[in-house]
């Protein structure tokens, strides 16, 4: 059967769940497939809008992972994304979907209620994703993965750091190249140990993301600014004088401790603008408005309907014309959400 493992592209849980479903697909799916046919998968990063707009076509190989459920007969389905969830109460065979911090994490525990064998290695790993998909770092973890890692003494978060910094380049044709190649070589029993992966140097590149991403901060410290009636710091690249470095996702918390949440524009080309919405990782209680959900209306209202997420952290693609409007309403919900 030909199959196709189809996974967010540029993003850690994403290439982590490709993994996962490949390296155990045993345990997680049931259907007459085999080895041969997994091996020779082919390797289909997407964006979420790119899987729901109607240009996708699914095939029935489909084994489809952190990303939205596409139209259209499927072999395997499993998401973690609020705004992904399904309308029926009982999922087809080979499909779930559940709120869970990693996607990665989730089809762990699948397998390992289908017999496979909890290692400590496996335990390190769902750690690590959990923390980074749901973005449960302490302030220091953050300091330890964004600023100063000890290269030479890497903890499993910071080895996931470093594997991430592979294909989020500043080269979308790199990374689409990087993220299939890491998941066509031979996998170990996670990407913390698997020879093939180390063998490219990883440190190579996270040395020169932590360098990315000091450049930017440097570069972005000029415009990203702090609205106190809608307590959010607005990231509005269209200000940026030049396009330095590579975006260091967090700064706004720890730039503004007193920030509730954060939202950033990002052109990606003259029609179309990539928006993140985020809460405060640090203080996610003060988060009051489903951002999944305020991403999906912008989405809607704003764009072509790509929008979605979790309840604290969320992302939409909307028309570049409708940019300023959009900051407008966002600030306007927020400012609402908190009285
Ligand atoms: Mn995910």
């Amino acid at each position: 059967m030909k199959l196709r493992i189809i996974s967010h592209a540029g993003c850690m849980d994403g290439y982590s769940s490709a993994f996962i479903v490949k390296h155990y697909w045993k345990h997680l799916i049931k259907a007459h497939i085999s080895e041969q046919d997994i091996q020779e998968a082919e390797i289909l990063p997407l964006y979420p809008g790119e899987i729901q707009s109607d240009e996708f076509v699914s095939t029935p190989g489909d084994v489809v992972v952190d990303l939205p459920r596409p139209k259209g007969d499927i072999l395997f389905w499993c998401d973690h994304h609020a705004t992904a969830k399904p309308e029926e109460t009982t999922l087809p065979k080979n499909q779930f979907w559940n709120i869970t911090p990693s996607c990665t994490g989730y089809l762990i525990d699948l397998a390992l209620q289908n017999g496979l064998k909890l290692t400590s290695e496996l335990r390190a790993f769902k750690d690590a994703m959990d923390k980074i998909d749901a973005a449960e770092y302490t302030h220091q973890e953050i300091i330890d993965c964004y600023y100063n890692p000890d290269l030479n003494k890497l903890t499993p978060l910071q080895k996931v750091h470093a594997i991430g910094a592979m294909f989020n380049t500043r080269d979308r044709n790199l990374n689409m190249e990087i993220f299939k190649t890491l998941l066509s070589t031979e996998l170990g029993e996670t990407p913390l140990t698997s020879q093939a992966l180390w063998q490219l140097n990883p440190l190579m590149f996270y040395r020169a993301q932590l360098n990315g991403y000091k450049e930017w901060r440097e570069n972005v410290d000029a415009y990203i600014a702090y609205n106190e009636e809608a307590k959010c710091v607005v990231q509005d690249d269209r200000k940026a004088q030049m396009s330095r470095g590579v975006p260091d996702r967090f700064y706004a918390c720890i730039k503004f401790p007193q920030a509730s949440y954060n939202l950033s524009l990002k052109p990606m080309d003259p029609e179309n603008m990539r928006v993140g919405l985020g809460s405060n990782i640090f203080h996610k209680d003060r988060c009051k408005v489903d951002l999944g959900k305020l991403c999906r209306d912008i989405g809607k209202k704003f764009g072509k309907g790509s929008g979605g997420g979790h309840h604290d952290v969320g992302g939409a693609m909307i028309n570049t014309e409708n940019a300023d409007a959009m900051i407008e309403y966002v600030l306007e919900v927020l400012k609402k959400g908190e009285k």
